[in-house]
């Protein structure tokens, strides 16, 4: 259809002509890209492999199984379930597989970087569930004490770490010992650090906790999609039978076909380098934002956050609209101790790992980080702000060839 093609060229062209900075996003390899378009988007299979719903499988099967064994490969599982659609889905998978309705869930709310499926009144979790929120410290930092506490008056039926804007190294360890002490789960959302951890540049939970969900597009730089993984084969059992008949029917087996090359792809010694160059350039980008006097974290990881209140005077979402006229885009964000609503926020989240897979090398991370800050602080015009950007851009891998 001529139409929806030329929408597509036009999205390909924005993609290619810009700064991507949201920290959820990636550029996949063009082989993930045909295997997102290949036959099994034709084919029903519920069920898991060997135990289908319907006939012509054997093919389907072996997609499954070697995206399976890829995925327990790479992050060191002894189970894998590959065929979450999203993130989101994820999480409601492993919530039914471990809980009853109305249990009590300890997690980090949405204003301090959990995710919305952490518990947010707007998001099935906290209509389903019973969450309570432990905090963060002055320094930014999860409050394990804190955690402890709570987890100590509450008596949570399971303990939830991994978010969606924390910049810092997370203890799995520490937590998990947490979690043992009060009698409950430990499960791990490592979404957005899945690239980090399976290339070793941020410690593992899969010893310690007894879920860990997923997606496959963010820092591991697949297509969109969930995993979820156990050594417990009891918690499998219960993993597979709340995601099928529990929650999902047919699964996307074209979509986990891309699955299985992404964890090839990140099984490669190519992909260790490409992590390493993600968490450079993301410390590079926050220390020139640090040095430029911008209220800004730390980071251990792909992204960082900036609080553009304190820091240019604009709430997140403005901050936001305003360097897309330049072709930057990242996402408001709220920050901690936050006051504005979602839709607003104090602040915005700026993560590396989609402009890495473009060849952004550190010195360019740190322009970045001035072509911002001279926007956002009127110490420029848009045009000038935006010819920097083009200069970035001309140098940058075009999205079709990777
Ligand atoms: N929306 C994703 C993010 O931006 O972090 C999480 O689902």
């Amino acid at each position: 259809m001529e139409l929806l093609n030329q929408i597509i060229l036009d999205e390909t062209k924005r993609q290619n002509n810009g700064l991507e900075l949201i920290a959820s996003e990636n550029f996949t390899s063009a082989e993930v890209r045909r295997l997102c378009g290949s036959s099994p988007t034709n084919k029903y299979a519920e069920g898991f492999p060997g135990h289908r719903y319907y006939g012509g499988c054997e093919n389907i099967d072996k997609i499954e199984q070697l995206a399976i064994d890829l995925a327990c490969q790479l992050f060191g599982a002894q189970f894998a379930n590959v065929q979450p659609h999203c993130g989101s889905a994820a999480n409601m998978i492993a919530y039914a597989a471990l809980l009853n309705l109305g249990d009590t869930i300890l997690s980090l709310g949405l204003d301090e970087g959990g995710h919305l499926t952490h518990g947010s009144s707007v998001s099935f979790s906290g209509k389903q569930y019973h969450f309570v929120h432990y905090h963060l410290g002055a320094d930014g930092r999860i409050d394990y004490e804190g955690m402890a506490k709570m987890a100590a008056e509450t008596k949570p039926r399971l303990i939830l770490a991994g978010f969606s804007s924390y910049p810092y190294e997370i203890d799995f360890k520490h937590i998990s010992e947490i979690a043992k002490a009060n009698g409950a789960y430990f499960m791990v959302d490592m979404a957005h650090i899945a690239g980090l951890i399976a290339t070793g540049y941020h410690p593992s939970p899969i010893p310690y906790a007894d879920v860990v969900t997923s997606t496959t597009h963010k820092t591991l730089r697949g297509p969109r999609g969930g995993i979820i993984l156990t050594n417990s084969p009891e918690l499998a059992k219960k993993i597979n039978s709340a995601c099928f008949p529990g929650i999902q029917g047919g699964p996307l087996e074209n979509i986990i076909a891309a699955k299985v090359q992404c964890f090839y792809e990140a099984l490669q010694p190519s992909f260790k380098q490409y992590i390493k160059a993600v968490v450079a350039n993301t410390k590079a980008c926050a220390d020139e934002f640090a040095k430029l006097g911008c209220a800004v974290s730390g980071t251990d990881t792909h992204l960082f956050m900036v609080n553009t209140k304190k820091s240019f005077g604009m709430t997140g979402v403005d901050a936001q609209h305003k360097v897309e006229e330049i072709g930057i885009t990242f996402n408001k964000n709220m920050v901690p101790g936050d006051t504005e609503k979602p839709s607003v926020t104090s602040g915005v989240r700026i993560g590396m790992a989609a402009t890495t897979t473009r060849g952004l090398t550190e010195a360019q991370a740190r322009e970045t980080a001035w072509i911002i800050y001279d926007y956002l602080g009127n110490h420029v015009s848009r045009e000038v702000a935006s010819a920097r950007v083009q200069k970035i851009v001309a140098t940058l891998k075009d999205i079709d060839k990777l």
